[in-house]
């Protein structure tokens, strides 16, 4: 495929196409979501009341939804497709038209379900727990967000299974295996949401039936929404291990490594579902304990990411003549864009997962659980190591898609960007992991209690939360302009889709490790284990269902 070392690997044109129109709806959600996350902070702070009777959990719901659903999902399926076009060859027209089927139906069910968030019928936060009951169509529309996902994500299934065809006894390419280890792990944890919506929530709202078992409802979101957490990041992950090594010249520091820790979290991310319920009255403490401990297993592959980062960096850098423990920290490139803009977003991950690891051990979620100290951890996880990382995908990707050339000016922003996010991140984050220790609760508009003594100390914390807000705010602009300028006005040229090579060239994964039958087999036996009983016991012991509340 290659001519000449100079040549550059493009993602087929009409796949490119298809790719960008997820990064449209994508950044469109970032600016929409990202002004209503400004106006939550200002209302926090008490010194600001919105206009026009618009609620603040109206908003609230508006940026969870766009940011931790829309923006997410449009990117990742954006990003894995052109991925696996890059590295496993173009799909055909089939898978094409696959793709874009799914893409429409996402798009079509975002507008559905975000006209009725506009409209204030479905004021129900971005985790719609029963029994706060929206509008039927918001549902519908949740649901031609998942369908459209699993359709769309079909397309890259295709690609890869193509690819494995052709290449019998070969591993993968390292990028289209992790892309379809995510897909696959969406597919298989959206079953428990889909479950909730088709069977529970939707037939609800319709008024075909009067109540709602609010716990088998919130323990299938859970089934769901804790593997959610690890669709964002692997996307991230991918660009960690497989991009990041080539963009400063050095090498993966094992394929094998890298495959086998996004089998354990095809493996682990679903079944830990019950740490989002620790305290939640119903479910057995015993199967909540167990559930804990799949938590702690779900670490591990993130700590064997954080060796083989470390050891990339390392090996690099004694390749350039660095000596001493740290040495390789300085002869990384500094002023590329596409190497800071993740490497902020990993540094923040220490600190984030080891708020993960806390809120994950069962004592000391009895203090954070439903404080905005779990708010401060999503934004760290989710909101700077994942989407500082989608931000410096995209200082590449989306040029080389449309193109187009990162120009210096445009790399000087981005790396301004970063830090700015960074320091607006650092004040609100900051803030909301002490304020939550100090028992201030998550979702929940502005108030002084009575003025009661406690609920005094948090206003201080919630106006640092308003101004990281506003710096955050700016860093939002700063994305746009520079997706606006890459996508549209950033000069013609060609702009590389950076693939590592692993450091041990002889090296061959293991081809067990796209043994589908054997990992889904083990993943299917780990989720009926882990769920089987407690759930026979949720029904069984079910109390009378809830009839729908609307709060607002
Ligand atoms: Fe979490 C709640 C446990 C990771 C997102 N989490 C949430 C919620 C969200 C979320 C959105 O057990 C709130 C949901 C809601 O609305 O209620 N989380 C964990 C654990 C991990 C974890 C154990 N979470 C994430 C990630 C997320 C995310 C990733 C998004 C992307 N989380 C919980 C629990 C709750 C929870 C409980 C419920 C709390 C409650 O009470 O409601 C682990 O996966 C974390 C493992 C991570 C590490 C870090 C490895 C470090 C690396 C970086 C290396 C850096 C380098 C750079 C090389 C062990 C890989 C070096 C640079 C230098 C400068 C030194
Ligand atoms: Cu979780």
């Amino acid at each position: 495929m290659i001519n000449n070392a100079k040549a550059i690997v493009k993602v087929d044109s009409k796949d490119a196409k298809l790719s960008m129109a997820h990064f449209f709806v994508a950044f469109g959600a970032l600016a929409i979501g990202g002004l209503m996350g400004l106006l939550q902070t200002l209302v926090r702070s008490g010194k600001f009341e919105l206009p026009f009777g618009i609620g603040y959990y109206q908003i609230l719901t508006a940026h969870g939804v766009l940011m931790g659903l829309v923006l997410t999902t449009f990117f990742i399926m954006g990003f894995q497709y052109a991925a696996v076009s890059r590295t496993a060859g173009p799909h055909s027209s089939a898978a094409r038209r696959t793709g874009w089927t799914g893409f429409w139906m996402m798009t079509a069910g975002t507008l559905m379900s975000g006209t009725m968030i506009l409209l204030n019928e479905a004021s129900v936060l971005y985790t719609f727990y029963a029994p706060l009951k929206a509008h039927w169509i918001f549902y519908l529309g949740l649901t031609f967000v998942v369908v459209g996902s699993w359709v769309d994500g079909i397309a890259q299934i295709m690609t890869y299974a193509k690819w494995r065809k052709n290449h019998p006894g070969v591993p993968s390419p390292l990028l289209s295996f992790m892309a379809v280890i995510n897909t696959v792990l969406w597919i298989v944890a959206t079953l428990g949401v889909a479950a909730t919506v088709l069977f529970q929530l939707l037939p609800w709202s319709l008024g075909l039936v009067d109540t709602v078992d609010v716990l088998v409802s919130r323990t299938l979101f859970w089934y769901f929404g804790h593997p959610l957490v690890y669709f964002w990041l692997l996307p991230a992950y991918m660009c960690w291990y497989a991009v990041v090594p080539k963009i400063i010249g050095g090498k993966i520091f094992s394929d094998s490594l890298a495959r086998l820790s996004f089998i354990l979290f095809l493996l682990f991310s679903i079944p830990v579902g019950f740490h989002h319920q620790l305290t939640e009255p119903g479910i057995d403490p015993a199967w909540k304990f167990f559930q804990v401990i799949l938590t702690f297993m779900v670490v591990i592959p993130s700590l064997m990411t954080a060796f083989s980062l470390f050891a990339t960096f390392e090996r690099y850098g004694r390749s350039k003549g660095a000596t001493g423990i740290l040495g390789w920290f300085k002869v990384l490139p500094w002023n590329d864009a596409r190497f800071i803009v993740p490497f902020i977003g990993m540094a923040a991950f220490i600190p984030a997962g080891a708020g993960g690891i806390i809120n994950a051990s069962n004592q000391m979620d009895q203090v954070v659980h439903n404080t905005i100290w779990v708010t401060g951890h999503f934004h760290l996880t989710a909101a700077t190591s994942v989407i500082l990382t989608f931000f410096g995908i995209s200082y590449w990707l989306i040029p080389h898609l449309t193109g187009r050339k990162l120009t210096k000016k445009m790399n000087k922003l981005g790396i301004i960007q970063a830090w700015v996010w960074f320091i607006g991140m650092a004040f609100m984050s900051g803030s909301m992991h002490i304020q939550g220790l100090l028992g201030g609760p998550r979702r929940s508009s502005f108030s002084t209690y009575g003025d009661s003594k406690q609920a005094l100390e948090w206003i201080p914390y919630q106006i640092a939360q308003a101004v990281g807000g506003t710096i955050l705010f700016i860093g939002i602009i700063l994305v746009l302009v520079i997706f606006i300028n890459l996508a549209f006005f950033a000069p013609k040229g060609d702009e590389e889709f950076p693939v590592g090579e692993a450091e041990n060239s002889e090296e061959r994964a293991p081809m067990v490790f796209e043994n589908w039958k054997l990992w889904l087999g083990i993943l299917t036996a780990l989720i009926l284990f882990a769920y089987t009983i407690p759930f026979i016991d949720i029904i069984q012991n079910a109390p009378p269902g809830s009839k729908g509340f609307r709060t607002w």
